[in-house]
């Protein structure tokens, strides 16, 4: 009896904490969620990201100062969890995965694709933007966990948002990909003038969502060591793809614009009783630039 009680009591402690997690997300567009993973899953997720990101980068002996205006803001590869075992267990961590699909209020979501987002030690701010616009998915049900391999501050490039911003439903594309974002021209276009950005500090074990549509940046990273993040954008189950945009996502796999986004290359993340395989559908050479270097899995 006593047990069942506190079953109980503990369950509708969890209810209510999640009720906040998910007004706070409609509200704001974001949510950090505290202590989420145990620091030695941290510990160990650390190293074999930064393995990975080695075997990657194998080719790409340039220094920060060479590289274009937004690699300067971070070294990205994507889709770890097809190459690497262990990286799908922490895209694919159920832990994670359930918050997302909480919050996007979905009975079951799949990956987008993963990605590491190293800022090096002197690299620059990442430019405001918002991460909707970049893919061909028509429904704004997008999410992304942003899960630091360190603890993150002002001094090595915290991510900051711009609070409710999301609720605009501001679907302009950003290029953050050409060059420095203009910042006045920004915060005039997107009417962004009177919200401060909100930086997060962020503890090992800490994992901040944020909605496909919420503008948000990085500050630079002033600090001797590299700041490791691991990301992973799910969208919710049954999404279709909105426009011709090319993307490797639905490109791979040859879905058309107006039809649903299911495949290997974007399988279920939540809920599921196992890891996804590795997918089957192979990567034409169109791809070859990317994989070279070392943005996307080799074969
Ligand atoms: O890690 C960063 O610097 C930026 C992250 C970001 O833009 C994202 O995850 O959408």
């Amino acid at each position: 009896m006593f047990f069942t009680i506190l079953l109980i009591t503990f369950n509708l402690v969890l209810l209510s904490m999640n009720e906040d997690l998910k007004n706070r997300f409609n509200e704001d567009g974001f949510v950090v969620v505290k202590d989420l993973l145990k620091p030695s899953e941290i510990e160990f997720y650390r190293e074999v990201i930064k393995e990975a990101i080695k075997e990657r980068k194998l080719l790409d002996e340039r220094k920060l100062k060479d590289k274009s205006i937004y690699e300067q803001s971070f070294t990205q590869c994507q889709n770890l969890w097809e190459d690497y075992e262990q990286i799908r267990q922490l895209t694919f961590h159920q832990k994670i995965c359930e918050i997302a699909a909480y919050l996007l209020d979905e009975n079951a979501i799949r990956i987008w694709h993963d990605q590491a987002l190293v800022k090096e030690s002197g690299g620059r701010e990442t430019d405001p933007h918002h991460d909707q616009p970049y893919w061909p998915i028509k429904e704004s049900k997008t999410i992304t966990a942003w899960i630091p391999m360190c603890e993150v501050n002002e001094n090595n490039g915290q991510l900051g948002f711009y609070a409710g911003s999301h609720k605009k439903d501001d679907k302009r594309f950003i290029d953050i990909f050409s060059g420095k974002v203009d910042e006045e021209k920004f915060v005039k276009e997107t009417n962004l003038e009177s919200i401060k950005v909100s930086y997060q500090n962020m503890n090992i074990g800490d994992v901040s969502f944020h909605h496909g549509l919420t503008f948000h940046r990085a500050k630079p990273n002033l600090s001797k060591e590299d700041r490791v993040v691991h990301t992973a954008i799910y969208f919710a189950d049954g999404c279709t793809r909105g426009d011709e945009k090319f993307h490797f996502s639905v490109d791979r796999p040859n879905i058309k614009v107006g039809e649903m986004i299911e495949s290997d290359v974007t399988p279920i993340a939540y809920p599921i009783a196992s890891m996804p395989d590795r997918p089957r559908t192979s990567i034409s050479d169109e791809f070859m630039a990317y994989k070279m270097l070392g943005l996307l899995p080799k074969d």
